[in-house]
């Protein structure tokens, strides 16, 4: 399939909350490729550490999937049919092109895919769960409960990938490398308005945490053993094993 560019916001426009809807999935492959440094790599990383952390007769849930990106590297990369991959979205557009997707290919891995709220999702069996760049969408005050509740579904060895868009705490720095991640998305050909206009609607719906943050979290949950894999600028991918 070819993909649409995303020009959703290179008209000047009345800003309104960022929503996951029809127009967004549209382009969704090509806005996320464009917008996130190593987005692509982290995916190819999520399906290696899945070749490692993947035990027998488990479930790896993928939440936020939007299209299953994630999903997808696993299912090629993991041949296993005693394993499910539960793929879990609250937006009803992702959901019906996620299943159309997921369904054109025939892999050993099965999988399902749900539309849900992730905060209300009950999970067991778990021996990797995906939070790739999910959990900064949902409100502040409901992360540490879904990260307390990965770590009880999870089995002993199994691990949470967390990539998250981050805030450096020395406030100086952050703003500089939020300017490097801006001329990324110039280089990817966005232009200024575009990336005014996509800030504007992120803000009070994409509400990065810092570093430590991720961290206290982590720890406060139960897990002992975390640390980051990949950063690109203020984007980072962290994994916690139980
Ligand atoms: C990927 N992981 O390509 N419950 C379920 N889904 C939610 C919730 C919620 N409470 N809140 C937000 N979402 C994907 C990319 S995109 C990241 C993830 C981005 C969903 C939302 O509908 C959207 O599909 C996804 O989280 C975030 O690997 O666009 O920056």
């Amino acid at each position: 399939m070819t993909e649409r560019k995303d020009t959703i916001f290179a008209e000047p426009q009345d800003i309104k909350k960022f929503e996951f809807d029809q127009k967004v999935v549209e382009v969704f492959p090509d806005m996320i490729k464009r917008s996130v440094p190593g987005y692509t790599t982290i995916i190819q990383g999520i399906a290696e550490i899945a070749q490692r952390f993947v035990q027998p007769n488990s479930t790896i849930y993928d939440l936020g999937c939007s299209l299953g990106a994630a999903s997808l590297a696993i299912r090629q990369t993991v041949d296993r049919s005693d394993c499910k991959i539960i793929a879990v979205d609250n937006s009803p557009a992702m959901i019906d092109r996620c299943q159309m997707i997921q369904s054109s290919y025939n892999f050993s891995m099965p999988i399902e895919v749900m539309e849900a709220d992730i905060n209300e999702l009950e999970m067991s069996s778990a021996s990797m769960v995906i939070l790739n760049f999910t959990l900064q969408f949902l409100p502040r005050g409901h992360r540490q409960e879904l990260v307390n509740r990965i770590y009880d579904a999870l089995l002993p060895g199994g691990c949470l990938v967390l990539s998250e868009k981050i805030t450096i705490q020395h406030k100086a720095l952050d703003e500089h490398i939020i300017d490097l991640h801006h001329d990324f998305k110039k280089q990817n050909g966005y232009s200024d308005m575009e990336i005014a206009q996509k800030r504007a609607a992120l803000e009070n719906v994409l509400l990065p945490d810092t570093r430590e943050k991720h961290y206290q979290r982590f720890a406060n949950a139960g897990f002992s053993q975390f640390d980051s894999w990949f950063q690109h600028y203020n984007f980072a991918s962290f994994i916690a094993v139980k």
